[in-house]
């Protein structure tokens, strides 16, 4: 299953893909085949199969489903679906059925929240689960029947596009941005992008120009450009219908960047979750390469450039640049130190500009229509529109494209909420307003927003809101700082505890001052965000948060009276001395 351009460290994480795709698992005689043909140890090759969630030392089974375990799955009875299907497969979640036909699991957010409850079966996704969907996955697992022969309603995905505004309406032809730039001079081209005021759309909003002038003045022998597809954020989902519909701008306006920073090379790292794209992305990019767009002397211009897809294999922080970045290299996502920005020091330690998909294609247009047309809508600090992912509670989840400085309630009334409670801006790692706030901006001087927007309808509770975010973070942190390691995983037992009940005055403040530790201590962007759902809502809704409390200045988070009970049993002991409470006394 190996090629031979395989044989090399950085395709690490791509062959063990593959390894496992054909074996349900690494094997162990993999690992040493591995470790002897890239000559690297094995250790290391362990290190990365235990890092991704989609890589396995043990066999999954013949037909691994996982459920997607997003708020928005949850909110649509995912629970009782998934306890459904774990009852007709007869496997408990987390589990391989004992004949290794089935097995079963939770996943993180799955991007597929416009058409959930939604999952993966091998790697595919399932949308729109209900009884009779999860009856039929059974029966064709029960018959043993190839997923290719499953019900292609099964796993329909649709874009559900509901508004288009500036990227989304009017394609550019196929090769325009790449001709535009060429002809205006690429030095004006990169001039047009900063007049445009185009800012990262990934959600930190660094000015795209900026970006692509730093990494193009950095001397060396190579530079490179990586599209980040990896969409983990719960809640955002826009990537994958750019990447479905527009794949041939993203990809011009990664040629784009190729030409200005003077790279040979792109990746496009696309999230292991929408593996369904891949065969689509690479037909895309065969025909570009036919059409002269791609490859050498593109366009007869002298651009050497061409892209390759990488996928991803189930870990939220790779969508970090340079966790995404160590992952090409075939390593562990494990955020790098940054300075160096990965500008002057990213793939294979080269200079290398990592953008958003909605950012390159965005780039694209510009290209072609110039830099006053774009700067000509959104605000001063945020030109242009925003494409949204919106989900939850609403009669129209999918894709809306905005002017930047669109308010709040007017996206509700668009995508149909009603009694709305709250909305989740910028997906868990973003900012949860009450509907006091919904005459708020979309900007990156009110609500910045990667693409997440949550809707939640006053039937919701905003503690199983951020339980499911909480637990979210402690899930995906990496484990390399030990603030975030262990902080995340604090605060998720620590606000478990507040929400089951057991907790005390005290502990809200412990939690709160365990948020402010977390969030200014962590190395990256997930531990100094996983706060973000715990503290929005603490000083929005305290009283919520108070009213689970027990009236008591301290309160175990166990019952540790029932903990003596074996100790108990084995001193045939019964008597009031033998309890916890009498000890106090
Ligand atoms: N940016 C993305 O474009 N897609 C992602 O899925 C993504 N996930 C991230 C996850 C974490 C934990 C963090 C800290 C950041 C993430 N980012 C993501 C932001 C990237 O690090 C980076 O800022 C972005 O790709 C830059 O592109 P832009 O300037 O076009 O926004």
């Amino acid at each position: 299953i190996l090629t031979e351009a395989d044989y090399q460290p950085v395709r690490l994480l791509s062959l063990l893909r593959k390894i496992q795709a054909q074996y349900r698992h690494i094997p162990a005689e993999a690992i040493d085949y591995l470790a002897e043909a890239l000559q690297i140890p094995r250790t290391q090759i362990i290190a990365v199969v235990e890092f991704y969630s989609f890589l396995h030392l043990t066999p999954q089974g013949r037909y691994d489903i996982l459920i997607s375990d997003s708020i928005t799955d949850r909110m649509l009875d995912k629970e009782n679906l998934l306890g459904y299907l774990s009852s007709m497969l007869k496997v408990n979640p987390g589990e391989v059925r004992a004949d290794g036909l089935v097995s079963l699991n939770n996943t993180s957010c799955t991007g597929m929240c416009d058409q959930g409850p939604a999952g993966l079966v091998n790697g595919l996704p399932l949308t729109r689960l209900d009884r009779p969907r999860i009856d039929q996955i059974a029966a064709s697992i029960e018959r043993q029947l190839p997923v290719s022969e499953w019900p292609d309603y099964l796993f329909a995905v649709n874009d559900n596009i509901y508004k288009a505004g500036l990227l989304l309406n009017a394609p550019i032809a196929k090769g325009a941005a790449i001709t535009g730039a060429f002809n205006r001079g690429l030095a004006a081209t990169l001039a047009e992008l900063d007049r445009s005021g185009l800012r990262g759309r990934g959600g930190a909003g660094f000015k795209t120009a900026a970006k692509w002038r730093f990494c193009a003045e950095e001397t060396a022998e190579h530079h490179y450009v990586v599209c980040n597809a990896d969409e983990g954020e719960p809640g955002t989902f826009k990537d994958r219908v750019l990447l479905n519909s527009h794949a041939d701008q993203v990809f011009e306006g990664m040629t784009l960047a190729a030409a200005i920073i003077g790279a040979k090379q792109g990746f496009l790292y696309l999230r292991g979750e929408y593996l369904h794209l891949f065969d689509k992305l690479q037909a895309v990019l065969q025909q570009r390469r036919a059409d002269g767009l791609l490859g050498e002397n593109i366009l007869d211009l002298g651009l050497d450039f061409d892209i390759e897809i990488c996928l991803g294999a189930g870990a939220y922080i790779c969508g970090e640049e340079s966790a995404l970045i160590e992952s090409l290299e075939g390593k562990p996502g494990i955020p790098r130190n940054r300075p160096p920005y990965p500008v002057t020091s990213g793939y294979l330690n080269q200079p290398t500009v990592v953008n958003n998909v909605e950012t390159f294609l965005a780039a694209a247009k510009i290209a072609v229509q110039g830099g006053d047309w774009f700067a000509g809508f959104g605000t001063d600090k945020s030109a242009g529109s925003k494409i949204l992912s919106i989900c939850g509670d609403c009669a129209r989840p999918g894709i809306y494209e905005y002017p930047f400085g669109v308010n709040i309630e007017q996206i509700l009334a668009d995508c149909g909420a009603t009694d709305v409670l709250g909305v989740q801006i910028g997906g868990p790692s973003g900012t949860f307003i009450s509907n006091k706030e919904f005459k708020r901006q979309l900007a990156f001087e009110d609500l910045a927003t990667g693409g997440s927007f949550i809707v939640f309808n006053d039937s919701r509770n905003v503690l199983d809101i951020v339980q499911n975010f909480t637990h979210f973070f402690a899930h995906e942190s990496c484990g390399f700082c030990t603030p975030c390691r262990v902080g995340t995983s604090l605060l998720k037992k620590q606000l478990d505890k507040i929400i089951d009940g057991h907790g005390s005055a005290g502990d809200v403040v412990e939690l709160e001052s365990l948020c402010q530790l977390v969030k200014s201590h962590s190395h990256c962007g997930l531990g100094q965000t996983a706060a973000n759902p715990i503290l929005t809502t603490l000083q929005r809704y305290p009283d919520l948060y108070q009213k689970r409390l027990k009236n008591i200045s301290y309160e175990p988070g166990f019952d540790l009276d029932g903990a003596l009970e074996t100790a108990r049993r084995m001193a045939r002991r019964n008597d009031a001395g033998a309890h916890l409470s009498q000890v106090e006394d």
